[in-house]
């Protein structure tokens, strides 16, 4: 077997360098445990951004994909599958929709989502053709295709990949004023993350959210949630807009709703909207494809099951309330929902990556994000125990930095 240092040589011989990920090279999980390949053994705090919420490997995951790969994996949308109708019913019956549309990448129901919001601007609400406006936010994160990144408010993402798409506005986060100023009438979705992720798990003043339902409501306006990493009981509900009793007209799902098993996405609204889809208008070779199908159908089984979602609040509480008992002086601030916590660090504590670095000596592996953000989002299945011994090293690395 590989080392990692030889791992690491190959992939930077031969892979694009379009990341830098911290040099540990798994080969094993199970759980919130992943394994390197000289044998060392890390908690997994990140959960590949929330898309292992159910854990790595999950046994009945991996009893379902094997038995579906061996029986059939692949039709293409030119003939009907026996998964795809059980999965479409259990999520709309699971979430309270009526249609949903499936596909891979979060980015590609993004994707999804912006085209059906602009067909219905101007199939239903009567926008003029080529008019439609979507309003977004600044800090967002939706995914890395040039439509997408044309609205992203990070100029690294965008830089270089012109000409960008036109046809989005961008307001300031949490700006209810904002957004009521920038409705016209060609205004067709407001696109928003409940809670960012990237931004450092950024959490909207309350009220944001309830206020910009009712704004979108009185305006013709499709609310669309970006629930891609949010959704499926991070932040200890099934959805991160449950938090203000709200209803978004648009749903976007992906990540764990395959556990981390495949790449499965998929939205979720009404009839109206995603009725107005005509056939060849959109689709996709792998999306519904009956391994995605039969995972997604297992993945959201799992979260009921297991009551993810239940532990997700109570863990969630426990470990914030712990975290905001030590007394570190490198840390300004905690914020969560659920088992999502950022541990917001000082100005001039050096940066949150050196802390990541520190905590990945002690076996737990986190991933910061923007400077000073240490990102927590470990699988929804840890345990008690499990985030106490955790909570040893994240305590000695506050402490003592390094
Ligand atoms: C990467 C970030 C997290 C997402 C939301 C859509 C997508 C994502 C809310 C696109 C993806 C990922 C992708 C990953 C890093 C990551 C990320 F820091 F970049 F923003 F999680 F915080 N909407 N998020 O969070 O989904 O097409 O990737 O399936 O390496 O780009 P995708």
């Amino acid at each position: 077997m590989a080392t990692s240092k030889e791992c690491i040589a190959l992939e930077d011989q031969y892979g694009a360098h379009n990341y830098k990920p911290l040099d540990v090279v798994l080969t094993k999980g199970s759980g919130i445990w992943v394994e390197d390949v000289e044998g060392k053994k890390y908690m997994d705090f990140l959960a590949a951004y929330s898309a292992v919420n159910q854990g790595h490997c999950h046994p009945r995951l991996v009893k379902v994909i094997q038995k579906q790969a061996a029986r059939l994996a692949l039709t293409s949308r030119a003939f009907r599958n026996d998964q795809l109708p059980f999965l479409a019913k259990e999520l709309c019956e699971l979430t309270g929709y009526e249609k949903m549309l499936p596909m891979n990448s979060g980015a590609e129901a993004v994707e999804t989502a912006i085209k059906a919001a602009r067909k219905w601007g101007y199939t239903v609400k009567g926008v003029e053709r080529n008019r439609a406006e979507i309003i977004v936010c600044d800090g967002n994160f939706h995914g890395r295709t040039t439509t997408i990144i044309s609205f992203s408010s990070e100029d690294q993402y965008k830089d270089g990949f012109g000409p960008l798409t036109p046809g989005f506005v961008i307001i300031p986060y949490g700006n209810i004023d904002a957004l009521k100023k920038a409705i016209n009438k060609n205004t067709v979705a407001f696109l928003v993350e409940p809670i960012q992720g990237e931004s450092g798990v950024v959490i909207p003043q309350e009220g944001f959210l309830r206020e910009s339902a009712e704004l979108c409501k009185q305006n013709n306006v499709l609310l669309v949630a970006d629930e891609i990493q949010s959704g499926l009981g991070r932040t200890g509900t099934m959805f991160a807009f449950e938090h203000e009793n709200i209803r978004p007209d648009m749903v976007i799902i992906g990540k764990a709703l395959s556990g981390g098993m495949y790449p499965v996405s998929a939205v979720i609204s009404s009839r109206e909207v995603l009725g107005v889809f005509n056939p060849g208008d959109h689709g996709s070779t792998y999306g519904g494809n009956p391994i995605a199908c039969a995972v997604a159908r297992e993945a959201l089984k799992i979260i009921v099951d297991e009551k993810l979602i239940e532990r997700s609040v109570d863990l969630g509480n426990y470990f914030i309330n712990k975290l905001r008992a030590i007394e570190s002086s490198y840390v300004d601030f905690y914020r969560g929902k659920g088992l999502w916590i950022g541990i917001v660090l000082k100005k001039d504590a050096g940066g949150a990556r050196r802390f990541c670095e520190a905590l990945r000596e002690r076996g737990v592996l986190a991933k910061e994000t923007h400077e000073n953000v240490i990102r927590i989002a470990p699988p929804l299945v840890i345990t008690r125990e499990e985030i106490d011994t955790a909570l040893i090293a994240i305590k000695d690395v506050l402490i003592n930095k390094t």
